[in-house]
């Protein structure tokens, strides 16, 4: 910290306040995911395989009688909240009660990870949902990630290969074929990652995916939790560069709206660099 103290010496002290009050306020985001998908997709046991810590403190989010399910889980005072979402499989178009559920709930998600079974053969009330969403509550696609789990259960499920936890190529074709059909279906902004929570198949890929496809503010808070398998040096990287951008951001608004000398302005926007590449330097301190 004295590190970045230095560069930032030459500022006001109520201005350096102010960067360091937004910057531990960086720190310490507590990020929020959304979990979505039929009941019995493996989205508990997928949670479950990724992060460190058991899911705990259940509580209802309701307001109405359409309710959501609060799960959270905290390492070294920080903590990860899941929201299990309800809907799929529901009619919603005309529910006034999803509506203000999801309007409710929607800003406060980082983002949605939706669970589809990759051995089902349809996922049309999944679609209705996932359109629900998008179109009628305004939720931007970017902010879904789509994994098809359960892939050891893919035709032909007799060859998925136990000892190495591997499809077979022919099961590897026929998940590269309903990969092209979420693609197809949903149309997601993200890459669809097949995986297998029980059989821990592809969950470093997924685990890269999910830190790469957070809003950068939540991708730090949410690389702390993951499992220290999956929490490989690409997953350190995204997360860093995340936060750096973070840091960088902060001090563009600093020099927009706080009203400073030309001078200090100038300083400020030519030490830019050096403050984010500090804080990076320091991001394993506090991550
Ligand atoms: N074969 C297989 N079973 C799975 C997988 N993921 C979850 N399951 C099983 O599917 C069932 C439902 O899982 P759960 O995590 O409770 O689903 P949720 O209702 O979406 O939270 C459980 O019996 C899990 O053991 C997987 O990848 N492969
Ligand atoms: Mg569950």
């Amino acid at each position: 910290m004295k590190q970045l103290e230095s560069h930032l010496s030459f500022l006001p002290e109520k201005t350096k306040k102010m960067f360091f009050s937004a910057f531990n306020n960086l720190i310490c985001y507590s990020p929020t995911i959304g979990v979505m998908g039929k009941t019995g997709t493996g989205k508990s046991s997928l949670i479950n395989a990724l992060f460190q810590s058991p899911l705990s403190s259940v509580s209802d989010v309701s307001g109405c009688t359409r309710q959501a399910q609060r799960f959270s889980m905290s390492m070294n005072d920080h903590a990860l909240t899941f929201i299990d979402l309800p809907g799929v499989g529901e009619s919603l178009e005309r529910d006034k009660e999803y509506h203000s559920l999801y309007r409710n709930l929607l800003p406060e998600l980082d983002l949605i990870i939706w669970v589809l079974k990759a051995d089902d053969r349809a996922w049309s009330s999944d679609e209705q949902c996932y359109h629900f969403l998008t179109e009628q509550c305004g939720y931007h696609r970017n902010r879904f990630l789509f994994v098809l789990n359960q892939a050891d259960k893919i035709e032909p499920c007799r060859q998925w290969d136990e000892q190495r936890h591997q499809p077979s190529d022919e099961q590897a074709a026929n998940l590269a074929l309903k990969q092209q059909a979420v693609i197809t279906a949903f149309k997601p902004y993200h890459t669809v990652i097949g995986v297998s929570a029980i059989e821990n198949f592809q969950l470093t890929a997924l685990a890269e995916k999910l830190i790469q496809a957070l809003p950068a503010q939540a991708s730090s808070g949410v690389a702390r939790q993951l499992n220290t398998t999956y929490r490989t040096a690409t997953v350190e990287t995204s997360a860093r560069d995340g936060f750096g951008q973070c840091v960088s951001d902060i001090v563009d608004t600093l020099i927009d709206i706080v009203p400073l000398p030309a001078l200090i302005k100038n300083t400020l926007s030519t030490v830019k660099n050096s403050i984010v590449s500090a804080t990076k330097s320091l991001w394993g301190l506090f991550f």
